[in-house]
């Protein structure tokens, strides 16, 4: 069976009842921002590429209230935190606040920092339902999260949602240190009940590409329970060597380049790393475009293969698979039923996500975890909205 996730007002309620029992009063704003699957286009954002992720029924949520004291102070109940799972600092100036520890906090901090105006100083309490470190954006979750709460607290938004999810990812940048593309932001602003999004990456003009007429078929998610290891280190040498690649071939990104493009990197003698990096990102931005046509269509078995041929290069080319995942992904397609099944996110770790008749699921589940030598966990998910309040 895939594991039940607890309904947002549940989760809602939880953080309403802590923030009572912290802080002696009722909190007057709550908001929260979903986690994501990528369903096709991985590493493409960084290369100015198309992604087609979704939103998740996984949410963060933040509760809160704005004081007329000096101090912010922010308690996490989400399991990551460590044993600090409060911080405070001086609310004032948003130029003055500095990264530092504990390192969750960071997010936060980032994105009080790059919100549009200064906010009053807060109390709020942070409750999580997306695992962290599993490829579901954890991170852009509690950032999206953070930022729409400042936009409740504050009355304010930026003039278009864009500058929101660009916010957010300055937040990851400047603020945890983490190079990430813009596609985590972006889903978890923008997405829509019954749609995926597929964004342009080079320019964010964005589609909304219903998925709701999946009728027999599902996406399923398995979590590898295998962290992302290598992996900040590893995605900076691959992203190195695309931005090589495209400054070999004199273009600005890879999004520029074709399959002629990659026999010039081979006669001007690339390195074969970069030939295969290179070979990744343009066969991948080209799948993920003839994938939301697909999506599109309802031509569900195109997708299927697909979403096989994004795996199958995600490991041979830009090497970012592991063993747990390439096993987690065979033993899915040996059953009938599925249609196709890939890793999703960075790579090295975190989860798969699998096309497949709903009639399939009980026993594609059983077959993967009688197949793979850890502890899986299974998620069906269904597409699911962007960050909101809640009232
Ligand atoms: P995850 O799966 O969250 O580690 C990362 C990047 C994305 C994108 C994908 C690969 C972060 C926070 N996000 O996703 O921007 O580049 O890898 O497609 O690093
Ligand atoms: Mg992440």
């Amino acid at each position: 069976m895939a594991t039940l996730l607890p309904h947002v007002n549940s989760v809602k309620e939880k953080a309403l009842q802590t923030f009572a029992e912290k802080f002696g009063e009722q909190a007057a704003v709550c908001v929260y921002a979903p986690g994501r699957v990528n369903l096709i286009g991985e590493h493409t954002d960084y290369n100015d590429g198309f992604v087609l992720p979704m939103a998740l029924p996984m949410v963060t949520v933040i509760v809160g209230k704005s004081h007329d004291g000096k101090k912010t102070r922010i308690l996490s109940l989400s399991d990551v935190v460590g044993d600090i799972n409060e911080f405070e600092f001086e609310a004032g100036s948003r130029a003055d606040i500095k990264p530092g520890e504990p390192k969750w906090a960071n997010y936060i901090k980032g994105c009080i920092a790059n919100f549009i105006c200064d906010v009053p100083a807060f109390n709020a309490v942070i409750v999580s339902t997306v695992p962290a470190g599993a490829g579901l954006s954890s991170s852009a979750a509690l950032e999206v999260a953070t930022y729409t709460f400042l936009e409740t607290l504050s009355g304010k938004k930026p003039e278009k949602p864009e500058l929101k999810a660009l916010a957010c990812q300055k937040a990851e940048h400047d603020f945890a240190g983490v190079p990430c593309g813009i596609m985590d932001q972006f889903i978890s602003t923008m997405g829509k009940e019954g749609y995926a999004l597929l964004l342009d990456c080079r320019d964010f003009i964005t589609k909304q590409i219903p998925m709701l007429h999946l009728d027999n078929y599902v996406f399923l998610i398995t979590d590898s329970n295998t962290p992302h290891k290598l992996s900040s280190s590893a995605y900076c040498e691959r992203r190195d060597c695309c931005y090589e690649a495209a400054k070999i071939l004199g273009k600005k990104s890879l999004r520029d380049a074709n399959m002629n493009d990659i026999l010039a990197l081979i006669s001007q003698n690339a390195s074969e790393s970069i030939v295969k990096k290179a070979r990744h990102v343009v066969t991948e931005i080209q799948r993920t475009v003839n994938a939301a046509m697909a999506l599109e269509k309802s031509d569900f078995q195109q997708f299927g293969r697909l979403m096989n041929e994004s795996h199958d290069s995600l490991r041979d080319d830009y090497e970012v698979s592991s063993k747990e995942l390439d096993s987690l992904v065979s033993a899915a397609r040996e059953m009938d039923g599925v249609l196709g099944s890939r890793l999703t996110g960075a790579g090295f770790g975190g989860c798969t996500v699998t096309l497949l008749r709903k009639d399939a699921v009980d026993k594609t589940i059983q077959h993967m975890k009688a197949k793979y030598s850890g502890t899986p966990t299974f998620y069906i998910a269904t597409p699911s909205g962007g960050a909101r309040e809640i009232s």
